[in-house]
């Protein structure tokens, strides 16, 4: 069985402390969130759409995609005045366009679930959900119920949190 991260961490840390801790604290860990696109343009999707990452991990979002603009933008209040999906305590983001090629870093401190879309392809379901360490974190809050602002296609094409606790990371559906 191959450890995942947080398990290597924790041995790391038993077996040599200090210059471990010193260097996890010196280099976040980056988890890379892409946007992609097929040639055309008729489908468009975040790759994972679905990622389990540690409290404090930087999450970078990348363009991929050679033939469109995308954004990676939190649903909240604040950004637009869309409804909350994100926890209460935690900052949203948005990173605007992304031309072809260009990167957006947040580093995301609050457990819980994050769920987040692109600006111009959100009617296309181009969304992703981030779920930050695990339930029983102080200060978890999980998934936001169904949005009134958000289509029943957009909530379907959020992976279920315990899925991604599970596996770690979710592709997109093959369709
Ligand atoms: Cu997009």
């Amino acid at each position: 069985m191959k450890p995942d991260r947080r398990q290597i961490l924790a041995m790391g840390g038993g077996l040599c402390g200090g210059l471990l801790t010193q260097r996890a604290l010196a280099a976040a860990p980056v988890e890379v969130i892409e946007m992609r696109g097929t040639a055309r343009g008729e489908r468009i999707w975040f790759a994972p759409r679905g990622l389990a990452v540690a409290t404090d991990t930087v999450l970078r979002f990348v363009n991929r995609d050679p033939g469109n603009s995308h954004t990676a933008t939190a649903y909240h209040p604040g950004l637009f005045d869309r409804a909350r999906r994100i926890p209460a305590a935690a900052s949203p983001w948005d990173s605007d366009f992304l031309l072809p090629g260009a990167s957006f870093d947040v580093t995301l401190t609050v457990p819980g679930v994050y769920d987040f879309y692109c600006i111009p392809h959100e009617m296309a379901a181009m969304v992703g959900r981030i779920v930050v360490g695990a339930p029983d974190d102080p200060g978890w809050e999980g998934t936001a119920g169904p949005s009134k602002d958000v289509s029943q296609a957009v909530l379907a094409a959020l992976p279920p949190v315990n899925e991604i606790l599970l596996r770690g990371r979710i592709e997109e559906a093959t369709r």
